[in-house]
């Protein structure tokens, strides 16, 4: 008889997938039990709405030379939008780490619609969050933001708070080193952080494939001990009940979730892209039929809780809404050019005081004292 000793399996694991609603506006009622209440339903479908709304007007005001840049959420608002009713509802005390992608969730949790607006316009008054409202700037270096709340959870569980640390990033992003510092930090110290990863199958002009050789970006988290779960991103149902549980299962098993919203970005990578260089028409197209604003709309129709009625009056409230939020971001003081300096430095070193000095003369860059010497009569 041989005494060979077997291989055993050291580690096997399974990444499942949660759909609740589907393309077509059908709910698998028995896992949408005890998820979204028909209010709470008509309140997200009015968000994504209005946030929707908010994107065309954002995409017009870049067109028109009133906004910098601006990267459209399109087709991705029921992700955020499900995840954001879930952190909202669980704690005042949670964190939102966010990138760009993400604007409804922010909304959701309190941050002014202007904010999002001022920030694009280069306004650092945009970055500026309100008291109480327990959200970071958006993060455009990309995938440095979850070591942030990484550090945040961090500070929640040595405080002993009954909160958890949100982050929301690409999957671009999970190739940056950051990233993985994060996921590993959190899970090391078991944090009560939860990793929320939106596939929208492009970063810029990178296609998903070419991004990760990885079947899922959820089994990403497995490695730093995580729990990990890939949702139809496009489902307000499964990305809430999905946040939900997060939330429930970090604060306590002190294990952080890596979550995988699978959805698409309808638009362009921002203002300044243009994706049909790079992206197949028919690949666009069929995404368009996933949309999570078609989908919830058909939901709602067929419980006999929306009609064209509503729908006229939602977007008629919808553009005063968002013309409210234009006027009140262009409706403030202007910054002055002192912006440029004033955030970096407590005391600035002696030759951007002479940047500054001199950016606020008419002439060729000569100093104030110069141009003084030059009128001199
Ligand atoms: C550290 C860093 N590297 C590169 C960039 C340029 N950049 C801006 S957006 C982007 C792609 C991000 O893709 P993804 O994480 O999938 O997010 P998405 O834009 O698709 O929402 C890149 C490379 C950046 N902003 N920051
Ligand atoms: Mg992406």
């Amino acid at each position: 008889m041989s005494s060979a000793k077997k291989n055993t399996v050291v580690y096997e694991a399974r990444i499942e997938h949660v759909q609740i609603l589907d393309e077509q506006g059908n709910l698998d009622a028995e896992q949408a039990k005890g998820t979204l209440t028909d209010a709470e339903v008509v309140e997200l479908y009015e968000w994504m709405t209005i946030c929707r709304h908010y994107d065309e007007i954002a995409f017009k005001l870049q067109r028109s030379g009133r906004m910098g840049t601006y990267p459209q959420n399109k087709g991705q608002e029921a992700g955020p939008a499900g995840a954001g009713l879930a952190i909202r509802k669980s704690s005042p005390d949670n964190w939102l780490v966010p990138c760009y992608r993400e604007n409804i969730a922010l909304f959701l949790n309190g941050l002014p619609m202007e904010k999002i607006l001022l920030h694009w316009m280069g306004d650092e008054r945009g970055n500026q969050i309100p008291d109480g409202v327990n959200i970071l700037p958006i993060s455009i270096p990309i995938g440095t933001h979850p070591l942030h709340a990484a550090g945040i959870a961090w500070a929640l569980k040595y405080r002993r708070k009954d909160a958890v640390a949100v982050a929301f990033f690409g999957d671009g992003a999970t190739s940056e080193g950051d990233v993985h510092e994060a996921c590993n930090f959190a899970g090391a110290l078991g944090l009560p952080c939860v990793f929320f990863c939106q596939n929208n199958f492009w970063a810029i002009s990178v296609p998903r494939k070419r991004q990760t050789a990885s079947e899922t970006f959820a089994q990403k988290g497995l490695a730093y001990g995580h729990k990990c779960v890939q949702i139809d991103g496009n489902d307000i149902f499964a990305s809430y009940k999905v946040m939900r549980d997060a939330i429930e299962f970090v604060k306590t098993q002190g294990r952080p979730v890596f979550i995988e919203a699978v959805t698409y970005r309808l638009g362009d990578h921002t203002t300044a892209d243009d994706a049909r260089r790079y992206r197949d028409e028919d690949e666009l197209a069929s995404w368009v039929s996933k949309d999570p604003l078609i989908r919830t709309r058909k939901h709602l129709e067929k419980k006999g809780l929306w009609d064209d009625a509503k729908q006229a009056a939602l977007a008629a409230r919808a553009k005063q809404h968002v013309d409210g939020v234009v006027k009140r971001a262009e409706g403030i003081e202007p910054p002055t050019v002192d912006d440029i300096f004033d955030y970096t430095f407590a005391t600035l070193p002696e030759e951007l005081e002479v940047q500054k000095r001199t950016l606020r003369t008419s002439g060729l860059g000569q100093a104030p004292e110069q141009e003084r010497l030059r009128s001199t009569p």
